[in-house]
């Protein structure tokens, strides 16, 4: 028995979702700039009140103030943002005493730190040589400079939809000759700051397009990779949303208060980590500054979350139903924006490679947002994704670069609607979510810096070399499909399907369509993604037997911040072990999973530090002979009592069949379809299609 450590995991989570409770907001934080600093103006402060009985806390959520999640039997921590919120609560006759006098002047050490950094560094090793954090006009401003230094080169891209409080939203694309009409090179796409507060996932996407532009004609590698590829980099998905947690962000940080930790985010006023977009009502666009002051304890109460809204298996575990909660799904499939955006740049183009950047937790996560066993809408298991061997090869090495885990997505706990889920299974190009960083939303800068470039035992890689591999698997032929033949000089070719995405109750009509102008040599080769979708494809199934080979259930009690462990021996060959964790209360127990060694060492094998209230799960694949260690950790569960069971089981491996798919491929002369022909390409495969029907029609027409 001892203390636990939280994982990293676990934390990342436990920010997440921590926020399901405690929207009672009402006295509004100020989303607006700090106020001045008038000598006798109310300053916020952090206080904390004393509830000693239920009827207190009840008659304390009454008064509407904005209540932070840090709360005991008999306390609960409040942030007041004015006068009135201090009256309010001497009105009510409660004790409290003052934590934190003046949350703004309480900047904390991690700002400090920031500006000391920026004053002692003219400029930082990154490509662009920044030493602080991008505003949102900051992105822009570099943006255009890029396109500025490197005309022919870096081109602006505007995405289609304004985001709802109007803003535009930008991104660039890096290729040489990039101004040349689509030649069919394939598209390698990096995306930042989905999620508002994560900065890190926007800088790390502005550098790497820094990266590219100015090592373009020195480094040979990089040269060659832009005459390959285009390169599209949208670093602020979310503008509206980034620009809140920024501003608000600059202003007061109490990350010194408990490293980042769930604490000091939710008692952080304003919007410093809000995670969602702006939609404050779902079908109306927010009135000025509705969003702003929209904000709510932790500042993540508001907003649709990007990273549950696309189309792929929407509405499915691990999305929220209600507009309230840190992860909601959203009205419908693609109903914002800003996912809008990106799926119909993703629709436009053959996008073969893609990396979402996020924070934190240091891992590097491809497809798919839900174990395989988890029965899909349908009702078969979902499988692994017919690319998993590859994606996890890619995901691996990547990972050996910046030092992060490799794992699949449902691993850290189950999405349904994320970008690279929608992404790979519409359109076959692989897909990974980075989370940047071992703790924080937004560490200190210097930690931004030595995550792009590396340190210690990854300086010279880190992340740039990771997205450089991605860069590479997106351009290498083998690793996506190939369209050859002969064209008219000029004629425009285009790829098209539409097709049914499912969601997790239905589905959404996607359409892809991509175009490519035939040069003046009349032959062309297109890089393209495979003509069969992923998601249609045949499958392998793993049917579990119904009857175990063994079990053993173990009850018992742990109390908070302690551990219990008990032995399970694997003593005969299975093709599956599962251990269940489940208690009565809807709060968090962790369960990890050890092998002990032949010199007595215990390895950890599997864990599952799932969200409050969700039950503990572990699998392991044909477990080797010997002895399991099986450890419940109390993290803040209150429970009396838990059930420990630990199975061996035998399993078959059915075959679910799949459908074979084709790109409509059109030969068009000023708008015209002159030839249309089926194409069916798989991964790896290089297919002809020479198109001389048109090119006896052109010279006609
Ligand atoms: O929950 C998320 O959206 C991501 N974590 S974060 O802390 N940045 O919010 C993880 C998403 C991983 N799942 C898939 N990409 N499917
Ligand atoms: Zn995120």
């Amino acid at each position: 028995m001892g203390a636990p450590r939280r994982s990293r995991r676990s934390r990342l989570i436990a920010c997440a979702v921590a926020v399901t409770a405690v929207v009672i907001g009402g006295a509004v934080a100020p989303g607006a700039p700090a106020p001045a600093a008038a000598a006798d103006a109310f300053r916020p402060q952090l206080v904390t009140v004393s509830t000693p009985t239920r009827a207190d806390k009840d008659r304390l959520v009454a008064l509407g103030l904005d209540l932070t999640e840090h709360a005991g039997h008999d306390y609960v921590e409040v942030v007041l943002h004015r006068a009135a919120d201090q009256l309010a609560l001497t009105g009510a006759g409660f004790d409290w005493q003052v934590r934190i006098p003046d949350l703004v002047e309480r900047e904390s050490e991690v700002n400090a730190a920031n500006r000391a950094y920026a004053a002692a560094t003219a400029t930082s090793p990154l490509p662009s040589g920044r030493t602080t954090y991008r505003g949102l006009g900051a992105y822009e401003a570099d943006m255009d400079r890029l396109v500025e230094e490197h005309p022919g080169l870096v081109r602006k891209v505007t995405l289609p939809h304004r985001s709802l409080e109007g803003k535009a939203v930008h991104g660039v694309e890096i290729a040489h000759d990039v101004d040349a009409p689509e030649d069919g090179r394939p598209v390698f796409l990096m995306l930042g700051l989905h999620h508002a507060r994560e900065w890190p996932s926007g800088e790390h996407a502005v550098e790497f397009a820094f990266d590219l532009a100015r090592h373009h004609g020195t480094d040979e590698r990089i040269t060659a990779l832009l005459k390959k590829a285009r390169v599209i980099v949208v670093p602020v998905v979310n503008v509206d949303g980034f620009e809140k947690s920024f501003n608000d962000g600059q202003l007061i940080d109490l990350r010194s208060v408990d490293e980042g930790g769930t604490g000091s985010i939710l008692a952080t006023p304003g919007n410093a980590y809000k995670r969602k977009n702006c939609r404050t009502v779902d079908g109306t666009a927010p009135l000025a500054d509705e969003c702003a002051l929209a904000s709510s304890p932790g500042g993540f109460g508001a907003g649709v979350d990007l990273n549950r809204n696309y189309g792929g298996f929407w509405g499915g575990p691990g999305a929220a139903a209600e507009p309230v909660q840190a992860t909601y799904r959203g009205a419908g499939p693609f109903s914002e924006p800003e996912t809008q955006n990106i799926r119909e740049l993703i629709s436009g183009r053959q996008v073969t490679g893609l990396i979402t950047n996020h924070t934190f937790s240091n891992l590097v996560l491809r497809p798919n947002g839900v174990a395989p066993d988890t029965t899909g809408p349908d009702g078969l298991p979902l499988g692994d994704p017919p690319d998993e061997a590859a994606m996890k090869e890619l995901g691996d090495r990547m990972a050996e670069q910046n030092g992060y885990t490799s794992q699949h997505s449902w691993q850290l706990y189950d999405t349904t609607g994320s970008t690279e889920d929608w992404s790979y299974n519409a359109t076959g190009g692989y897909g990974y979510t980075f989370e940047i960083g071992p703790d924080e939303f937004h560490p200190p800068f210097p930690e931004v810096v030595d995550e792009y470039l590396g340190a210690g035992a990854y300086a010279g890689k880190g992340n740039r070399e990771a997205f450089l591999l991605a860069l590479e698997n997106a351009v290498d032929p083998s690793a996506h499909s190939v369209v050859t033949g002969k064209a008219p000089a000029g004629a425009t070719l285009r790829l098209k399907k539409t097709f049914a995405t499912p969601t997790w109750s239905g589905s959404v009509t996607d359409t892809l369509d991509t175009t490519l102008k035939v040069g003046a040599s009349g032959t062309y080769t297109w890089h393209v993604n495979p003509s069969t979708r992923p998601v249609v494809k045949a499958r392998q199934i793993r049917v579990i037997g119904s009857e175990p080979l063994k079990r053993q259930t173990y009850t018992g009690t742990t109390a908070p911040a302690q551990r219990t462990e008990h032995t399970f021996t694997v003593d005969r060959d299975a093709d599956l072990m599962e251990v269940r964790l489940d208690w009565p209360t809807p709060d968090d127990l962790d369960l990890y999973v050890l092998r002990r060694e032949a010199d007595g060492t215990l390895t950890e094998v599997g864990r599952s530090t799932g969200s409050v209230g969700e039950k503990e799960r572990v699998l392991l694949d044909a477990p080797a002979r010997g002895e399991y260690v099986l450890r419940v950790e109390n993290w803040a569960s209150v429970t009396p009592g838990w059930e420990l069971t630990a199975s061996l089981y035998d399993a078959t491996t059915e075959e679910v069949s799949g459908l074979v798919e084709n790109w409509t491929l059109s030969c068009e002369k000023d708008g015209k379809v002159l030839q249309q022909v089926p194409v069916v390409v798989d991964r790896g495969q290089r297919v002809k299609a020479d198109l001389k029907t048109c090119a006896q029609k052109w010279g006609k027409e």
